[in-house]
């Protein structure tokens, strides 16, 4: 119903907004910091990448969809891509794009009914053209916007809670996120726990009290991105993969699993799953490779003290600096292809397992071609020509001379590999 009527407002409102948005949009829009200008090819002629560009910005004003227009989604950051099916009452199956997002505001200044965290849903898996946006969850009777998960916004306490991840399991939406305590210079931010809220409806979301995980110095896990691998390409998965990094850009990249299947190796239920995810006691955790290169899974409390008395690079999937990790399998590679941020760039490393090893850095961007981005983050749905063409969403936050905000964007960007 929602969607329905979400899509039938969503024409008038990007007609109406045209003309009057143009006048004052030449500035931006001759710049690209609008995010509405289809970027030229960029190459670093990498091993395995032919090119990047940028096709069109998501969020905002000048975006595909006006999301500033229609659903008070100005300015915002990050588009964390996942997929959500579900079944109607008649029967009906359908899967959207539900594309997560951190700190919004009502416009692209960081002004106005400030949320830490949205999600937005559509059903266009076409991206060569941009993404179109159908809705966003909302509580609201106009449909805009609205917060999954409380941000407290209280400097040194909670200052917000920003969406780290996300992914189906049964038939709910698990949303990972980050609990951030305070801010600092560009790249920098301390988090006190990564948490976890979960829907079966899609559009209501409640804490779940089993899946908290609160800083340490030691085993870091607040930054977190959860992925099911299909280890053995049959269709079905069989583990969730929770990748872990502290606040901020500077650590590297944790690992730990739970199987989706009984002892006997038969798939568990939806519900069972659900079940077996969300008791932390049954993850087990990378600590590196054994002499005959087999991975090594240990239990917490196992782990724990390995850190404590060997604090090493060894339990690290992708070693620092990583910031904003995000990792799908790509069958055109047949590898797992990790996509992330390091220093002022963006890279991409390849591995055959999950876990790793991971080839060396390959550089997709560069921040000299684009003005302060961060993350590309995709998800296997994102994939077109078989994995050749890699779709991603990269944020920008342009400031002036005098760190004053210019735009706070998220981008649909297309990668070429060879
Ligand atoms: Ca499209
Ligand atoms: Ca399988």
């Amino acid at each position: 119903m929602r969607k329905k009527r979400f899509a039938a407002l969503s024409l008038a409102f990007v007609l109406a907004g045209c003309s009057a948005a143009a006048v004052n949009a030449s500035a931006e829009a001759s710049s690209g910091l609008g995010g509405d200008v289809v970027s030229d090819w960029i190459s670093y002629d990498t091993e395995h990448i032919e090119g990047t560009r940028r096709i069109a910005a998501v969020t905002g004003r000048y975006a595909t969809t006006n999301t500033l227009e229609l659903f008070d989604v100005g300015g915002t950051d990050l588009g964390i891509p996942f997929t959500y099916t579900y079944t109607d009452g008649e029967g009906n199956e359908t899967t959207e794009l539900r594309i997560l997002f951190g700190d919004t505001f009502s416009d692209e200044y960081l002004q106005g009914s400030w949320r830490s965290n949205v999600m937005a849903i559509t059903t266009d898996f076409e991206f060569s053209d941009g993404l179109t946006i159908d809705a966003f969850v909302s509580n609201a009777e106009n449909g805009y916007a609205t917060e999954l998960i409380p941000g407290i916004h209280v400097n040194q306490q909670q200052m917000t809670a920003i969406p780290t991840g996300a992914t189906q399991i049964g038939d709910a939406i698990y949303v990972y996120y980050m609990a951030v305590r305070v801010w600092g210079d560009d790249g920098e931010w301390w988090n006190n726990l990564g948490g976890v809220y979960k829907s079966t409806d899609g559009q209501n979301f409640t804490r779940v009290e089993s899946m908290y995980i609160y800083a340490n110095k030691m085993a870091n896990f607040t930054q977190n991105y959860p992925l099911l691998v299909d280890e053995d390409r049959d269709g079905t998965d069989d583990w969730l993969y929770v990748f872990g990094l502290s606040g901020g850009r500077s650590s590297g990249l944790r690992c730990m699993r739970v199987s989706l299947r009984a002892e006997d190796g038969t798939l568990l239920s939806g519900e069972e799953q659900q079940e077996r995810v969300e008791n932390l006691d049954n993850y087990r955790y990378f600590n590196g490779f054994d002499e005959s290169g087999e991975p090594v899974w240990i239990a917490y409390n196992e782990y724990y003290m390995a850190l404590e008395w060997n604090y090493s690079e060894q339990s690290e999937v992708i070693s620092a600096p990583c910031g904003e990790m995000s990792i799908c399998y790509n069958p055109y590679l047949d590898k797992y292809m990790a996509t992330y941020q390091q220093h002022n760039t963006l890279i991409m490393r390849l591995a055959d397992q999950p876990y790793g090893p991971y080839s060396s850095a390959e550089l997709i961007l560069t921040s000299s071609e684009f003005n302060t981005f961060y993350n590309a983050f995709t998800t296997e749905a994102m994939l077109a020509d078989g994995g050749q063409t890699v779709y991603f969403m990269m944020s920008q936050w342009p400031r002036d001379e005098n760190n004053a905000t210019l735009n706070y964007f998220v981008g649909l960007m297309e990668m070429k590999l060879k």
